[in-house]
Order: structure tokens, then C-alpha cells, then sequence
């Protein structure tokens, strides 16, 4: 049987799952898949005696557990368009939780954004290293369990626009990925900084799917990653980072389309020489490594003069830098 699945913002509000609905279902998939594991493996003592490494896991994601919700940082509170708009709290204007988790990018899960959150359930976000290389002085593998208690995590509101010209408005929760390459010293070589996703065919069906060039790779310059917009995000909506979104942890841009914000990074590279992207590898028409969100640059097949919000529909105009030009219009003039 062919179903079509509804596009997101096709679902009325009431015919949505709810949030309580929705923890469930991923509830009910954990313990399922806990007790299939279980059975398997330890069958002869008893389920409730699980290995040292799945006790390890369970008291990491225990641990991770407290450290959300973060603080809120009130420094950086969302761009507001109209005056209707700046008479609205923050709250009001954000994206409802299950809009932002259930209508995904993650080609390697699938080019289905319904599809993706249900598929990304595959991926182990704990334990996970993020090794950090290239012209550094201090080269480091950070495990991510570990890191996000040492660095300053905080939540920001950022409006977010994909390059296909759809927009929300979300609570991350991360820290400055400055204050990641300070502890790797960075040396006075390193002009870009390189991402790269994780590469797994086990988890995502989209590897084998497609000829896609993986791992997903992106990058910034040594400027851009500097700046302080940029954030590592372990958390959305107070919570640790759903699968879908990128877990255990993920690059925002602000300022950048979408594509930028690679999801689950597997390593950090600094580098001397600009290196390709992902999108712009695939298709050469598609926009390169220094692309900002700018309503007057097209798409080679669409107009980016406006945005459809996710969750309501609406039509925006399109800001320069998303907004964002009192911080980052400096790094291109
Ligand atoms: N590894 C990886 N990162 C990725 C993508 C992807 O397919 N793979 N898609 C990008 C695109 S095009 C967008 S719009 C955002 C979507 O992030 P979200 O699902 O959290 O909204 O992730 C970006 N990061
Ligand atoms: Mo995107």
C-alpha cells in the first residue's frame, strides 16, 4: 500500500501528535529495543543484569540529563520583523517542539523530512568522540559525554532558514565553538575549519540509498567559526538533542542557511586551504562554501526573497544574514 505521508504544515494543529504522544512512541521504541537486546545477550541471568557497557551508557545519559534545560543566555533573543512582532514575548514566537523534531534534513536517514525523526531512532549518540585535528597545537578526541559537562552549555533563541526557503525559531542549547578550538590552540596556519558527520550504512538507510559523496562534510573560515554566534548544540528545547536533529552534537549558523549546521560531528579539522562542501560537491549549482542567507541571491530554482514558517505557514520576507548583520555583516566587508 502506496501512503502518502502529509507534509508537516499540512497537519492541522489538532490532528498533530501531541508532545506526551510523541515521548512515548520513542519511549516505547527504547524499551523495545532494550528488551530485544536483552534477550540476546544476557537471557541466561536475567534482563535486569545488563553489561558494563550498557550501565555506562545509562548513567551518561543519567548524568546529561541534569545538565538541561541551561541557563538561558537573554543576550540573544530572536530577530523581530514588524512591530506587531516586537510587541510578542520570545515565547511566543518560537516554533512548536514537535514542528522543529518531526520535519528533519538528514539525507543520510532519508530525503523524507517526515521520515526522518522515526529512521534516526538507528543512531547511538552515546558513548561518541569528536576528534579534533589539523594545525592545532594541542590535538584532541573529546568525548562528548564528557565534554558537555565541562563546557559552559547555555540557551540561546536563534531563528533558523534552510536554503529551501522554510524557517523556525528554536531554543539550542551548546556553548561557543570558540571556546572549543581554544583548548586545541590553534595555530597561526589554521585559516578554515572543516566538519565531517559521522559514516555509519547500520544506522541510516541514506548511505546505500544514494551516491551521495559521504560522510556529510561542511566548513568554516577561522572568522566565522569565531564568531560569537556560532554554536556546538547538544540540546533543543531543554532537552539533549534528539537524534534527528543531530545528536549527541551539531554546528548553528544563524546567519547561514541551513546546510551549514552539519549534524552529528564525528571530527573538527583546522585547516590552511578552504575546503569543498557537501551540497556544492553534488550539484556545483548549488550554493557554495561562503554563502549567507541573503533575500537578493536566488536559488538556481527558486526565489530566497521570503520564508514559510514550519509550524504556521506563514510567509515572511527573507532578512539579510537571516537577521543577524549587527554580528556577522562585518566578517564580509
Ligand atoms: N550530516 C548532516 N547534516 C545536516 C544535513 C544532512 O543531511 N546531514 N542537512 C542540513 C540541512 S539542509 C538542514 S536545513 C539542517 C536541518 O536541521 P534540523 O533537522 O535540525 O532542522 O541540517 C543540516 N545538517
Ligand atoms: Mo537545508
Amino acid at each position: 500500500m502506496l501512503v502518502r505521508v502529509k507534509k508537516a504544515w499540512e497537519i492541522p494543529a489538532s490532528e498533530a501528535t501531541s508532545e506526551a504522544a510523541y515521548w512515548n512512541r520513542r519511549r516505547f521504541l527504547r524499551t523495545a529495543g532494550a528488551f530485544g537486546l536483552g534477550l540476546l545477550s544476557v537471557a541466561p541471568v536475567g534482563l535486569r543484569n545488563l553489561r558494563g557497557e550498557e550501565k555506562g551508557a545509562e548513567a551518561a545519559k543519567e548524568a546529561e540529563k541534569k545538565l538541561y534545560p541551561a541557563r538561558r543566555n537573554p543576550a540573544y533573543t530572536l530577530p523581530r520583523r514588524t512591530p506587531a512582532e516586537k510587541l510578542l514575548k520570545a515565547e511566543d514566537l518560537l516554533t512548536p517542539e514537535k514542528y522543529a523534531t518531526n520535519y528533519n534534513n538528514f539525507y543520510e536517514f532519508s530525503d523524507r523530512k517526515e521520515r526522518v525523526a522515526l529512521l534516526a531512532e538507528k543512531l547511538e549518540p552515546s558513548p561518541w568522540k569528536v576528534e579534533v585535528t589539523g594545525q592545532v597545537s594541542k590535538p584532541k578526541t573529546f568525548d562528548v559525554d564528557d565534554l558537555v559537562k565541562k563546557m559552559p552549555l547555555e540557551e540561546r533563541l536563534y531563528r533558523f532558514r534552510c536554503v529551501e526557503a522554510w524557517a523556525m525559531a528554536v531554543p539550542w542549547t551548546g556553548f561557543p565553538l570558540a571556546k572549543l578550538l581554544d583548548v586545541v590552540e590553534p595555530l597561526g596556519s589554521a585559516k578554515y575549519v572543516r566538519f565531517v558527520t559521522f559514516e555509519n550504512p547500520q544506522w541510516g538507510p541514506g548511505f546505500a540509498e544514494t551516491g551521495y559523496p559521504w560522510p556529510y562534510y561542511e566548513g568554516l573560515t577561522m572568522a566565522e567559526a569565531r564568531n560569537e554566534l556560532t554554536l556546538l548544540v547538544t540540546g533543543l528545547y531543554g532537552k539533549p538533542l534528539p537524534n534527528q536533529n543531530g545528536a549527541p552534537i551539531r554546528l548553528i549558523t544563524p546567519w547561514k542557511y541551513g546546510f551549514k549546521s552539519i549534524k552529528s560531528i564525528v571530527r573538527i579539522e583546522l585547516l590552511q586551504r578552504q575546503p569543498p562542501t557537501f551540497w556544492n560537491t553534488v550539484s556545483p549549482r548549488e550554493y557554495d562554501f561562503s554563502a549567507n542567507v541573503n533575500p537578493a541571491v536566488p536559488h538556481p530554482r527558486w526565489s530566497q526573497a521570503s520564508e514559510r514558517m514550519i509550524d504556521t505557514g506563514e510567509r515572511r520576507p527573507t532578512l539579510p544574514f537571516n537577521g543577524y548583520a549587527e554580528y556577522v555583516a562585518k566578517l564580509y566587508g
